[in-house]
């Protein structure tokens, strides 16, 4: 079971670096959506995560999380 568990934390650094959206991603796809934006905080409107998801996919990557997170849209990482 640990072996597993960090197993799964050394795929995911190696996978997404340079992002630490844990608390946004709840499902751990390496996505986030709007659920799951709202989830966090659910101020966020659907024209704010439209906002956000500058390719228009539906889904935020790393690197808009990392810009999001710049402009302060979303909270930053707690960690
Ligand atoms: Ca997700
Ligand atoms: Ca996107």
């Amino acid at each position: 079971m640990k072996t597993i568990l960090m197993s799964a934390v050394a795929a995911v650094v190696l996978t997404a670096p340079a992002w630490a959206q844990a608390d946004l991603d709840a499902n751990g796809d390496g996505m986030v959506t709007l659920d799951e934006v709202q989830a966090v905080n659910a101020d966020i409107t659907a024209e704010g995560f439209s906002a956000m998801d500058t390719d228009a996919d539906g889904v935020l990557s790393p690197e808009e999380v990392s810009a999001a997170q710049d402009a302060g849209q979303l909270p930053a990482a707690t960690e």
